[in-house]
């Protein structure tokens, strides 16, 4: 029914609002592969303001309308300049006091200078993260939404640019039930645009992506993909310059395939070696030129009966679990941070990585290329997901895809996780063998695994999603919150798996310093004796093929109240500080250190 009288704002009545922005376009299909591509950095200072009621989207401030139809100046409740500085990136959460734990709407914006190079160039907008929905507006145009804390999106920006240019990005940070992860999870929800922001410039048909890879015969398979619409034909040409490899081939239906004979040294943890590979395309079109490039490690990564096998040896996986969780940064990392990661876990004789719970940033798995650490990657389909709901798989779906893609050219990656600690519902079987089947699509040469749950009554490994993986991860914490450390053996024993298992989770907290009996519950003592009891049977396990406990450094979590945790889950080998190893470091030092490296 129509009214006479209403407010003098719209927007006020406009529940539907959200509408507007629900489809979350930026996704998978339209990630480009930046690597080795020269970006120009759009991180530093941006204006913020914490948009509580999510005004900026609800009353559309993006579209930077100060006056009437008339052309009379409207009291707007935004005001860009004015408003405080914030860094890019940065968890707005350890940016102010009072953002600690902020997980609503924030609005960032700022400005930018365009001047093209060449004729017909494009121009992408590239956010290495935001988290968790991120809306991105130029010039007062919606140029897309993503889903998804953790993965990496890029928008076209092209025809909505100028010479001089407002970006404005709103971020919600809202946990909730139908989310990846839902709203309870075992970690701090940080917030903002907590990782790089990038503008690329490509020629209208550009290099999309590669996947470049060891094949069968020990030569080089890959796979290039070309993009820009009408004239994604041409010729698309490889080099690997130390195999002096070079090839051509027509990119047909915008793709080029290429199997190259030369065989380049074997990539692994003892000879992380690693070949510039230089790609280029030259539109069959105009004769425009693209190029892209690399550095790519080939190795062969299966599974044997119940081994894990890396370049045709059995490996057993020497790891921990860790979590982009900083004690001053949060979840916005650095390549500092990533190499002393990696030193810590060397030092511990360690050679593989959980990466857990979520996609950490991109540099991670590049800088274990260069170091050779073995990776598993995970995306946050994590305890009580809405397996029944369509949205929440697509948004799974996209997670997991945008990952594969741009991390499949990693040698260091060796496994896709689908999940963690799901319980065995006839949904959760569909859902998630649905995402194993899509991580196979993406990339058929990594095996599949998740964190899965033991049958705690018939006490063995007891999963069905365990037909679907290649691998098992099981999670089990006899000795802490099971206090019956003597199930453990009895559940090995029971099980006679047909395919590897990792403990991708054991452990126990305890207070950096905190000493006592081995029966006190948060002291070094106990956590060692519990290391020291779970390394003794899990060496006696045949069908382990690795371990990554639960977890390296203590990490941010708001469950975690009591006087021992003050907001921290306290089960790190190291302190969140990252400089105090408590007394279990030195059990898996020990442990990890009575066989050579990646050896078993
Ligand atoms: C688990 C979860 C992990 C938790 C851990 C704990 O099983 O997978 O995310 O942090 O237990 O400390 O309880």
């Amino acid at each position: 029914m129509e009214t006479k009288s209403g407010n003098y704002q719209a927007d006020i009545h406009n529940a539907a609002y959200e509408e507007n922005y629900r489809e979350p376009s930026l996704s998978a299909s339209c990630l480009i592969n930046t690597s080795g591509r020269e970006g120009e950095s759009l991180s530093g200072r941006w204006n913020f303001a914490a948009d509580w009621y999510d005004t900026c989207r609800r009353a559309e401030w993006f579209k930077e309308i100060r006056t009437s139809a008339a052309g009379v100046p409207q009291p707007v409740d935004w005001d860009w300049e004015a408003w405080e500085r914030i860094n890019v990136p940065a968890c707005w959460n350890m940016e102010r006091p009072e953002l600690y734990y902020f997980e609503g709407a924030g609005v960032y914006t700022r400005t930018f200078r365009y001047v093209p190079r060449e004729a017909g160039e494009r121009l992408i907008l590239r956010f290495e993260g935001a988290a968790y929905n991120a809306c991105v507006f130029v010039n007062g145009l919606f140029a897309g939404s993503h889903d998804g804390a953790s993965t990496p999106f890029n928008a076209d920006i092209t025809g909505l640019v100028q010479e001089e240019n407002r970006v404005v990005v709103t971020v919600d940070a809202r946990r909730g039930p139908a989310r990846i992860p839902m709203d309870n999870s075992d970690w701090f929800n940080y917030g903002g645009l907590y990782r790089d922001v990038f503008l690329y410039r490509l020629p209208r048909v550009y290099i999309k992506d590669w996947f470049v890879r060891l094949a069968g015969d020990g030569g080089v398979d890959a796979d290039v993909y070309i993009d820009g619409g009408e004239g994604a034909d041409g010729t698309v040409g490889i080099e690997i310059p130390e195999l002096s490899a070079r090839a051509e081939a027509p990119a047909r239906d915008g793709r080029a395939s290429f199997h190259i004979g030369a065989k380049p040294e074997r990539w692994s943890p003892e000879n992380p070696r690693l070949y510039d590979v230089i790609l280029r395309f030259t539109a069959g079109k105009d004769g425009k030129q693209d190029s892209a490039r690399d550095r790519i490690g080939f190795r062969e990564i299966a599974v044997r009966g119940t081994d894990i096998i890396l370049n045709g040896k059995k490996i057993f996986l020497k790891g921990v679990s860790v979590h982009e969780d900083h004690i001053i940064h949060g979840k916005t990392t650095s390549e500092d941070i990533i190499r002393s990661t990696i030193r810590d876990l060397k030092e511990m004789n360690g050679c593989y990585l959980r990466l857990a719970h979520y996609p950490h940033d991109s540099r991670f798995a590049r800088i274990a290329d260069e170091e050779g650490v073995l990776l598993w990657e995970e995306i946050p389909v994590y305890w009580a997901v809405a397996f029944d709901n369509p949205a929440t798989y697509h948004d799974a779906q996209n997670q997991l895809s945008e990952l594969v893609l741009r991390d499949r050219n990693r040698a260091s990656v060796i496994i896709w996780s689908v999940g963690n600690e799901n319980a065995d519902t006839d949904s959760r079987l569909t859902f998630m063998s649905a995402l194993a089947r899509r991580a196979r699509e993406l990339d058929p040469t990594r095996p599949v695994s998740a964190a899965c749950l033991i049958n705690h009554t018939e006490l063995k490994i007891d999963d069905r999603l365990a037909e679907v993986l290649d691998i098992i991860g099981v999670n089990e914490y006899y000795g802490w919150y099971d206090p019956d450390f003597g199930k453990l053996p009895k559940i090995l024993a029971n099980s006679a798996p047909a395919k590897p298992v990792v403990i991708c989770e054991f452990g126990g907290d305890a207070r950096a310093g905190q000493r006592g009996t081995v029966d006190d519950l948060w002291t070094e003592d106990k956590q060692r004796d519990l290391y020291e009891r779970q390394t003794a049977v899990i060496r006696q396990c045949p069908y382990i093929a690795g371990v990554s406990p639960w977890i390296f450094y203590d990490f941010r979590c708001p469950r975690r109240l009591n006087r021992y945790q003050e907001g921290f889950n306290r089960k790190g080998l190291i302190d969140a500080g990252r400089l105090q190893k408590k007394a279990a470091y030195y059990v898996m030092r020990r442990f990890y250190g009575e066989t050579g490296p990646g050896g078993v």
